[in-house]
């Protein structure tokens, strides 16, 4: 659509120069002729998003620029949801919430937008809910639904809890966002009801859920125990990685990237999907070359991640058998 990509240029410009009211502009403009909520949420506010990203990753915007242009970014969705909150409510209540450890808050809001557009009564819990806090608010609200937005791989294992809390409930839960990878196969592995991968897609998700769901079957002993063990260990395993992994001492990143790439064993054993390693190691590599240093060194993390995981036999052999062998 013509009018779109002209609209999501403009909505860059405002992000860069963070113009909050040329953002808001912009998304009214479309909204007052007549383009729906979730195509502005789509088509400009997430897809600008995923630009502002690809800019910190290449190292070409600060983490400031960046928290800038989120901020504006965040007020445009605020102006879509005071657009969305016109629409009659014809649909059962639900609850929106981020697992605990996820800050990125805007992926939800985007998705509370967009069922608050398709006729949902939907409360917006915000970023990391701590497990027990979603308890209470399954209790009092009595939602119908449960969305859980999760975009890092290290809040799978919490993202779970909340799959655990709302199933034992009877509520079914839908789930997306970037950590969830390009498939439904780790949101069915955690025991979600529905998938989807963008905001269109979780209106249909959410319409097509179960009225009740069964409790989740347990995840297997072995994986959950291990995952457990490293996320006692995190900060010893994360200190010894840097102390060892040969990058330019200054590289600020270094520490994400190890962070990073343990979390992304802890959900490759709850999920049982070791396509995150690759992935994992892919996104390091970009991020050396992009701040110049050789992607190379991406072989030898994978080196030490062996040597420091040999006490953990299912984190190890995740390693061994999906660490890539050249990362180009
Ligand atoms: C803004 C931002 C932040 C902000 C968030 C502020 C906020 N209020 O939201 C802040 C500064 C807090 C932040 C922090 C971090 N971030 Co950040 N962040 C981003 C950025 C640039 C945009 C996120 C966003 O809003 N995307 C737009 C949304 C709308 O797109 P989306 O997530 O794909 O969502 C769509 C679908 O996934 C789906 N969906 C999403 N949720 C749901 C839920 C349901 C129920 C359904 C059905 C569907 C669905 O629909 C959405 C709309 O179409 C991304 C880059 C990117 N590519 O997204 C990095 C990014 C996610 N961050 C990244 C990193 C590394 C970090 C930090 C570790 C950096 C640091 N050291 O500070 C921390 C970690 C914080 C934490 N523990 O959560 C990396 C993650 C790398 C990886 N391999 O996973 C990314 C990808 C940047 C990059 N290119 O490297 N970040």
């Amino acid at each position: 659509m013509a009018e779109l990509t002209e609209s999501l240029a403009d909505f860059e410009a405002a992000l860069a120069a963070v113009d909050t009211s040329a953002a808001i502009g912009v998304v009214d403009d479309l909204l007052v002729a007549g383009v729906a909520p979730v195509t502005v949420l789509t088509g400009v506010i997430a897809a600008a998003q995923r630009n502002v990203g690809a800019r910190w990753q290449r190292g070409d915007w600060t983490v400031a620029e960046e928290h800038a242009a989120t901020a504006v970014a965040a007020a445009a969705t605020e102006a879509v949801a005071r657009h969305a909150r016109l629409t009659p409510i014809t649909r059962g209540k639900a609850l929106v919430a981020c697992a605990e450890r996820e800050w990125h808050a805007l992926p939800a809001m985007i998705i509370d937008c967009a069922l608050r557009a398709d006729g949902w009564d939907t409360t917006l819990l915000g970023a990391s809910t701590p497990p027990l806090r979603l308890g209470q608010y399954l209790q009092d609200l009595g939602p119908d639904a449960l969305a859980v937005s999760c975009s890092m791989l290290g809040a799978l294992p919490t993202t779970r809890r909340f799959i655990e809390a709302s199933t034992t409930a009877g509520i079914p839960i839908v789930v997306g966002g970037a950590a969830f990878g390009p498939d439904d196969l780790r949101a069915r592995a955690l025991g979600a009801a529905a998938w989807a991968p963008d905001a269109p897609s979780a209106v249909e998700a959410a319409r097509a859920l179960p009225a009740v769901v069964p409790a989740v079957a347990p995840l297997p002993d072995a994986a959950v125990a291990e995952q457990a063990a490293l996320e006692l260990s995190h900060r010893e395993l994360v200190a010894s990685l840097l102390a060892d992994w040969q990058v330019d001492p200054g590289l600020e990143v270094a520490e994400d990237a190890v962070q990073q790439v343990l979390h992304a064993v802890w959900a490759g054993l709850m999920t049982g999907d070791p396509r995150v390693v690759p992935q994992t190691a892919a996104w390091i590599a970009e991020i050396l070359r992009s701040r110049g240093e050789d992607p190379e060194k991406v072989t030898a993390l994978g080196g030490l991640l062996r040597t420091c995981l040999r006490d953990y036999p299912l984190a190890h052999s995740l390693i061994d058998n999906s660490w890539p062998a050249f990362v180009h």
